[in-house]
């Protein structure tokens, strides 16, 4: 292998599909896999060169697919193995590859592995968990009054373990009840997930996003310090073991194939993430992080603040400064849509959201664009809890009515933060449910968003100056500058609100302007000199020399080549 081949990934963006949602071809109100093949085209026009499929292995949907119950075939109403194959063939005529979801840190519990393990204490799957005695309550010492063996927390709210009768002990689980946590401590799960990976990575994919890939390793069951969110961490976060395993996955699985991996890492700041993903060490490629999407909310999502942009973009440059190559992405199927949350998705969307295509294709690292994002899908806007699906939302608003939060506040908590709003079906055109099923009349299996008649793939496709174009365009810029590409990246000191940034590789040198408010803003002296001369390459407002550029408009973007000679 060649070394440009074994870092191509570096070169490509990726699209994220959450397979539910993208597309039906067959008119049961579910996205699938022959939903996806049928837009390959749209995928290779719009220039990118990896699918991330979010996952489509066999599952009961109480997480939707992130409880897997068979890592080795796919959901029945996304398709069959023989759907996949042809996905990774035809993809692949299209010079896009494709990763999947690997999610190993719990099955579902409906996997035979954990439906053994419950069993008995002597199963010989028992140890493919995390069992545990509850620990006694003094006041009552009969079973049903034990309480769980520690404090942990799971990340969907609640305490992270759940009684089982069959044989009185407690199995841990950091998400849902029905996501019991493997047990890494036990070599043989590892040597499971070994095949899995050969299984796929042998049909032809191209790498993995791997699921909450830093807490798979438990070192230990003490009670977590924390008295908050999230207690126990201390214990899982990033560990040791954890290390070692990627390690070990690297050398004997991912190196014999030319594949990448990105880590889904929570929790993690950037020595943590360095460590996961440097190129020394031999673990990951890449981990996607989360601090700059918890710059919105005080404690947890469910707490949202005013967007400020100075603190969303200083964690940015923190980040590009302090890893080598980052996942860049604005969002996923775990978060509300970005134009809605960083940009303004009513007087302004049309700038905003291509202001901020402009900050993801620009800054220095692989990009991630999500379904929808590239035309600018907004935030559903919900009426009420009968129209939300996503566990998450169901536990935490459960938890909330327990401890007696008034039910407009659970509402609005929802409503503001509810992963659902990535999910609702894409919007392909203006037609019966905005051109989701190909066929038939079904009801989608989430609520389309009410605005499809307006943002939608073939309004978009028609139109060069809509968002969707603004991405063609970009994504083609970007391959064509190698600054944009490889290049290094240094942050301007840059008035309120604004985001300015230079790429440098070899002679030629990106200067990369963002506005992040809906105000006029004026650029400084120092900023007015560095751009003097510089020639156009990107403007989301028609902007066609930097002659007048003094000033940015709401929302507006920049990109310029310097040219030869200017200050520096
Ligand atoms: O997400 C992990 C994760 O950290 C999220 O659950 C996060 O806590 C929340 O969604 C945002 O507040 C991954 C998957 O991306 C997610 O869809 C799964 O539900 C989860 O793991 C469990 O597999
Ligand atoms: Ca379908």
């Amino acid at each position: 292998m060649t070394k440009n081949e074994s870092t191509w990934w570096k070169e490509k963006a990726v699209y994220q599909i959450y397979p539910r949602s993208f597309c039906d071809s067959n008119g049961d109100g579910i996205g699938d896999i022959p939903g996806i093949i049928s837009k390959l085209d749209y995928l290779q026009d719009l220039g990118i060169g990896v699918i991330w499929l979010s996952p489509v292995y066999c599952s009961p949907n109480d997480d939707n697919g992130y409880d897997i119950s068979n890592y080795c075939d796919i959901q029945k109403e996304f398709g069959s193995l023989k759907d996949m194959k042809k996905l990774i063939s035809e993809a692949k005529k299209r010079d896009i590859r494709i990763i999947m979801d690997l999610v190993i840190n719990h099955t579902s519990d409906e996997h035979p592995w954990f439906i053994e393990s419950r069993k008995s204490t002597d199963n010989p799957y028992r140890d493919y968990y995390i069992w545990r005695k509850g620990k006694k309550n003094l006041k009552n010492s009969s079973k049903v009054h034990q309480k769980p063996p520690n404090n942990w927390s799971s990340f969907f709210s609640g305490p992270a373990w759940e009684y089982d009768g069959t044989t009185g002990e407690y199995y841990l689980h950091l998400f849902s009840r029905k996501q019991p946590d493997l047990n890494y401590q036990n070599p043989k799960v590892l040597a499971e997930i070994k095949e899995i990976l050969k299984f796929w990575l042998d049909m032809g994919i191209s790498g993995f996003r791997c699921d909450v890939i830093n807490v798979i390793y438990k070192t230990s069951l003490e009670d977590g310090k924390r008295r908050l969110a999230l207690t126990g961490r201390e214990h899982y976060v990033s560990q040791e073991g954890c290390h070692k395993i990627l390690q070990e996955l690297k050398r004997s699985v991912f190196s014999g194939y030319n594949c990448f991996t990105v880590g889904e890492t929570v929790l993690v700041d950037t020595s943590m993430a360095n460590d996961l993903c440097s190129s020394e060490r031999g673990e990951l490629d890449m981990v996607f992080s989360f601090e700059h999407m918890d710059t919105d909310h005080i404690n947890n999502k469910w707490f949202k603040t005013k967007f400020k942009p100075d603190k969303f973009t200083k964690v940015l440059t923190k980040w590009q400064s302090c890893l080598d190559w980052n996942a860049n992405y604005l969002e996923n199927h775990d978060q509300i849509r970005s134009v809605s949350r960083f940009g303004n998705d009513s007087k302004y969307h049309l700038v905003s959201a291509k202001m901020l295509a402009t900050l993801l294709l620009t800054l220095r690292g692989t990009p991630f664009i999500y379904q929808g994002e590239e035309i600018g899908m907004t935030n559903a806007y919900f009426s009420d809890m009968s129209e939300i699906k996503d566990v998450e939302s169901h536990y935490v608003h459960n938890l909330a009515k327990k401890l007696h939060f008034p039910s407009s506040i659970r509402w609005k908590m929802i409503q503001k933060s509810t992963r659902d709003h990535a999910r609702t079906p894409m919007q392909w055109n203006s037609q019966e449910n905005a051109g989701f099923s190909l066929k038939g009349k079904a009801e989608p299996w989430l609520r389309i968003n009410s605005n499809f008649r307006t943002i939608n793939v073939e309004r978009q496709t028609a139109d060069e100056n809509s968002i969707l174009s603004c991405y063609k365009k970009l994504l083609v810029l970007r391959n064509s500058k190698k600054s944009l590409l490889n290049g290094s990246f240094f942050a301007l000191p840059a008035p309120k609100n604004t985001y300015c940034f230079e790429r440098e590789l070899d002679n030629e040198r990106c200067l990369v302007l963002c506005n992040l408010s809906d105000s006029q803003v004026k650029l400084t002296k120092l900023l007015q000199t560095h751009i003097k001369n510089g020639s156009i390459l990107y403007s989301n407002y028609y902007r066609t020399t930097v002659k007048d550029l003094s000033c940015l408009d709401p929302y507006e973007a920049v990109i310029l080549e310097s040219n030869k000679g200017d200050a520096k």
